[in-house]
C-alpha cells in the first residue's frame, strides 16, 4: 500500500508550519517523514495530534533526528527515506535573535539549504525529489517597490534576511544548473495558535489572554509602527504543497494583500480580550492604557528594537492566484480573533512561562 503512496520529508517539522504541513500532507494520503533536533525537553508539543507510535503498523508519520548544520546526517536521512518532495522549512527563523547569532543563522538558513540540495545531488535524485524553500517576505527589506511581488528587487535587513537570499538564490542557481524542481515561496506572514511565542502576534495574543486573566501587569513591545501582511499558517502550507504541483517549478509569492500596523494588532487583540486601549505618547514614550480602569498595559521598551527595521511589507499574491489558484481566506481581523481565543483557553487550564 505505502509503495504507491508519495513521500515527503519536511525539515523543520516541529515549527509552526511544519505542524500544519505535516497534518496536511497525511490528510492527502501522503507518507510524511520529519526531521527533527535533539533537545533536552520535549519540542514535539505541536505535532503531539499526529504523532504515531512507532510500534503502530500502518505508521505513516516518521521523525529522525537531524540539524540543518550536519551534512552528512542530511544525507543519511534523504537516502533513508527516499522522498519525492522536500520541503525546506527548518531555520533559525528568528529576525532580532538573528542580529545575535549571525553566524549560527547564516549557517543553518543558508548553507544549510545548500547541504539539503547537495544531498540530493549527490544521490542522483535531482530528476526524482521535488524541493520546496520556505522564502521569506524579509528578503525584501527596504522598501524598493509597493507592493512587493516576484520581480521585486531584494534588500535585505538582517543577518536572517542575508542568510535567506542565499539560500534563494542557490535554490535557483541550482534549478537551472542541474534541471532541478525546486521551487521558493516568497512566503509574507503568516501566524496561527502555533506560531512561536516570541513572534510579534503571539506575544501580543498572549499577553493579552494574560492580562485579561490577571496573570499579567503589562506587555513591553518594540516599534509599533512597523506594518506587516498578516495571513493564516494553514492556508500559506497549502500554497506550499500547490508549487510543487505544477509541471514546472517557479517562485510564488503568498500574501494577503493587507498591510496592519503592529498597533492596530494590539488594540484588535486587546479588544477580543475585553479590554479597550486607548494609545497616547510618541514612539519610546508611546503607552497604552485601559480605557475602563486608566491602568497603563502597554509600554514601548527600546531593547526590542531592531538595529535595521524592515517598516512595510505588503505582498501582491496576484501571481498565485492566476497559476495556482491558491488565496487567503481568513483575514487579519480573524486571526487576531482565534489566536486569542486559543490563548485564553490554554490559560485558563495551565500556568504560563515568562519569555520575551
Ligand atoms: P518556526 O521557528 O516555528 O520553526 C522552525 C523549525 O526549524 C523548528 O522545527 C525548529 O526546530 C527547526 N530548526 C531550527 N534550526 C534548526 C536546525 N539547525 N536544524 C534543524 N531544524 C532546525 O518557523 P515557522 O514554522 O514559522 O517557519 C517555517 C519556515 O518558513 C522557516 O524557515 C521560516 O524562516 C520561514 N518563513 C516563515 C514565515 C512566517 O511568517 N512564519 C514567513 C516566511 C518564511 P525546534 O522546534 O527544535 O526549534
Ligand atoms: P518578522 O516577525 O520580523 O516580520 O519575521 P516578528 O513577529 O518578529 O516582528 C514583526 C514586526 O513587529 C515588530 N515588533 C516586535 N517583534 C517582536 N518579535 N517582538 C516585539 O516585542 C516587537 N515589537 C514590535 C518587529 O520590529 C517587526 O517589525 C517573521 C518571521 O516569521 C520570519 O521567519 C519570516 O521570514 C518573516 O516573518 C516573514
Amino acid at each position: 500500500m505505502d509503495d504507491r503512496r508519495k513521500v515527503a520529508l519536511i525539515t523543520g517539522v516541529t515549527g509552526q508550519d511544519g505542524a500544519y504541513l505535516a497534518e496536511l500532507l497525511l490528510e492527502k494520503g501522503y507518507v510524511v517523514h520529519g526531521m527533527k533536533r535533539r533537545s533536552s525537553s520535549f519540542n514535539t508539543g505541536r505535532i503531539e495530534d499526529i504523532y504515531q507510535d512507532p510500534h503502530e503498523a500502518e505508521r505513516r508519520f516518521h521523525l529522525h533526528y537531524g540539524d540543518m548544520t550536519d551534512a552528512t546526517n542530511l544525507i543519511r536521512i534523504v537516502q533513508e527515506t527516499q522522498p519525492d518532495e522536500i520541503y525546506n522549512l527548518a531555520a533559525q527563523s528568528h529576525v532580532q535573535v538573528s542580529f545575535e547569532t549571525p553566524e549560527y543563522t547564516a549557517n543553518a538558513d543558508g548553507i544549510g539549504t545548500l547541504r539539503l540540495l547537495e544531498a540530493i545531488r549527490i544521490l542522483g535524485m535531482e530528476k526524482k525529489t521535488r524541493f520546496y524553500q520556505a522564502s521569506t517576505s524579509e528578503l525584501y527589506g527596504l522598501v524598493q517597490e509597493v507592493p512587493q511581488r516576484e520581480t521585486t528587487p531584494f534588500y535585505p535587513r538582517s543577518p536572517y534576511g542575508a542568510a535567506k537570499l542565499y539560500a534563494y538564490w542557490i535554490v535557483v542557481n541550482y534549478r537551472e544548473a542541474y534541471g532541478m524542481y525546486a521551487c521558493n515561496g516568497i512566503l509574507f506572514n503568516h501566524e496561527s495558535p502555533l506560531r512561536g511565542e516570541t513572534f510579534v502576534t503571539r506575544k501580543i495574543t498572549r499577553a493579552a489572554a494574560a492580562i485579561k486573566l490577571g496573570r499579567q501587569d503589562r506587555l513591553y513591545l518594540g516599534n509599533l509602527d512597523a506594518k506587516r501582511d498578516w495571513g493564516h499558517a494553514r492556508e500559506y502550507v497549502r500554497g506550499m504543497w500547490m508549487m510543487l504541483q505544477q509541471d514546472e517549478p517557479e517562485d510564488f509569492v503568498l500574501a494577503t494583500g493587507e498591510t496592519t500596523e503592529v498597533r492596530d494588532f494590539v488594540r484588535w487583540a486587546f479588544e477580543d480580550a475585553g479590554i479597550m486601549l486607548d494609545f497616547r505618547g510618541e514612539g519610546v514614550d508611546e503607552k497604552a492604557y485601559c480605557r475602563e480602569t486608566g491602568k497603563c498595559i502597554v509600554e514601548v521598551d527600546p531593547r526590542y528594537f531592531r538595529p535595521t527595521e524592515v517598516e512595510l511589507l505588503l505582498g501582491d499574491p496576484a501571481k498565485a492566484h492566476q497559476k495556482l489558484g491558491w488565496r487567503h481566506e481568513t483575514s487579519v481581523r480573524e486571526l487576531a480573533r482565534e489566536m486569542v481565543e486559543a490563548d485564553l483557553r490554554t490559560m485558563r487550564d495551565a500556568p504560563i512561562a515568562n519569555g520575551d
